[in-house]
């Protein structure tokens, strides 16, 4: 049996030090929302919550219900909140969950195709640098009391 033993060892010692396998490229798009917008409105806020497996980026958003997407930050300029477009995408760390809500990064539906009515639904095709894109459905409904675009 020695031999054997002396044989597994090294190999038991090179898997331990070998460099944990790269998570395959996974992003999981849950709770899509929209606010409620009038038809005619010039664009309305859009959220949704994503996990990555592995450092990802969120790189353009399209939907039918409006002209183009765009992906907003916000951010204090002068003592105002102002929001601008995130030219390079959203990144997505590996395993964290990136929550786009209201007051923080958010999909801005541009020139929206009709009225969005509360309890009604759009679908937003997210498209990511390296995991496949996702369709999801957002509700649309109007913000949690208390919280601001
Ligand atoms: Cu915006």
């Amino acid at each position: 049996m020695k031999p054997v033993a002396l044989l597994i060892a090294p190999l038991a010692l090179l898997a331990a030090c070998s460099p944990q396998p790269q998570a395959e490229p996974a992003v999981t798009a849950s709770d899509a929302w929209c606010r409620p917008a009038a038809a005619g409105a010039p664009a309305v806020g859009c959220y949704v919550t994503l996990a990555s497996a592995a450092d990802d980026r969120l790189v353009s958003v399209e939907s039918p219900a409006g002209q183009r997407v765009e992906i907003h930050t916000m951010s204090m300029d002068g003592g105002v909140m102002r929001m601008r477009e995130l030219p390079d995408g959203l990144p997505l760390p590996a395993g964290e969950t990136t929550a786009l809500k209201p007051g923080a990064e958010h999909l801005m539906l541009m020139g929206p195709t009709g009225a969005l009515d509360e309890g009604g639904e759009l679908p937003l095709t997210l498209t990511f640098e390296k995991a496949p894109p996702a369709t999801v459905t957002a509700q649309i409904r109007s913000a949690p009391h208390g919280m601001a675009h």
